[in-house]
């Protein structure tokens, strides 16, 4: 399917043509979640374990006003090296705005869901999704992954949500927009670098056959929303909520302090968490990405099943 100002690579594109599994991927976890050079070399493996696990990976950005789904490696170490100087945050308000003056963009949960959607992909892998901020109901931060998830047909693959967020009033969010929430083999919402939460999701499914077919049925209904599926971080890999909720506190009131809002927040908090933790935070969540990459590949494999 082609799409005025969307460049879909050419492995990407033979993929889709051929009914064979393809995992969308973002770029601000590249950009401005994790620091250069394990952002790249995070971005690489990803990619390969995707390869690995049966799919065609398409990491997805803006570079120059151009959309591309599929960016190679060049244009990967482009984003990783130039996230903190040219390349801004790319939410759904930002794509047009970015390519009609030719910006770059690193694209979020949400701009990155948007963009799979009409390049014809179903399954979309990333680290954490944003949510409802602590303090909401004073700042009304509530992120636009949110509302993405409520009206794009894509399947978002994440390791829940951090608590650097508030859970309860995500999940809620997530319930009002008519977002199915599935626990990868758990009933508890996964926090990210902890495995569980004192939180349900939706539904527990312990297969990847299981999820895709449920997204198919959601499809073949042709109801216009999401779904996410909330893969927990390897055991082994886990900081414990006792251990990283003081941290997770200690970084939310410094972003508070320095008065960081809107859309720096999220990454301020990211990289403060990883400086307290001394490198701890960020180890996890490359694990958790790994993880996820590979459930995210072999739900794909099994949505090509269906079709
Ligand atoms: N959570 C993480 N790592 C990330 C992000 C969230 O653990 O890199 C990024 C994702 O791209 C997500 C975005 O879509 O932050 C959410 O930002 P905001 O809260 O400003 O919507
Ligand atoms: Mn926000």
């Amino acid at each position: 399917m082609e799409v005025k100002h969307i460049k879909v690579s050419e492995q990407v594109q033979q993929a889709l043509a051929d009914n064979r599994p393809v995992v969308a991927l973002e770029s601000t976890i590249i950009a401005h979640g994790m620091p250069y050079p394990q952002n790249v070399e995070t971005s690489k493996n990803v990619e390969s374990i995707i390869r690995k696990n049966g799919a065609v990976p398409a990491t997805i950005g803006i570079i120059g006003g151009e959309i591309i789904v599929g960016l190679n490696e060049e244009e990967i170490e482009y984003m990783g090296k130039n996230g903190r100087t040219t390349v801004g945050k790319a939410s759904r308000r930002d794509i047009a705005a970015m390519v009609a003056n030719k910006l770059d963009g690193a694209t979020t949960c949400a701009a990155t869901s948007l963009i799979a959607d009409m390049a014809g992909i179903d399954v979309f892998c990333t680290g954490g999704l944003g949510g409802v901020h602590r303090g909401a109901e004073h700042t009304f931060d509530i992120s636009a992954d949110l509302d993405e998830l409520g009206m794009t047909r894509t399947m978002i693959v994440c390791a829940g949500a951090k608590a650097i967020l508030d859970l309860p009033k995500t999940l809620e969010y997530l319930e009002t927009k008519g977002v199915t929430t599935i626990g990868y083999g758990t009933r508890t919402l996964p926090a990210f670098f902890s495995s569980e939460s004192a939180y349900h999701v939706d539904y527990r499914m312990d297969t990847e056959k299981q999820i895709a077919e449920t997204f198919h049925v959601q499809k073949e209904l042709g109801i216009q929303t999401g779904m996410l599926v909330c893969v927990p971080i390897p055991k082994e890999y886990e900081i414990k909520s006792e251990e990283i909720n003081p941290v997770i506190e200690k970084a939310v009131e410094d972003a508070e302090h320095d008065g960081v809002t809107g859309k720096d927040s999220t990454p301020y908090v990211l990289a403060r968490v990883k400086e307290l933790t001394e490198g701890r935070s960020l180890a996890a969540n490359i694990k958790l990405v790994y993880h996820n990459a590979e459930v995210a590949a072999k739900i794909a494999v099994e949505l090509c099943k269906l079709r």
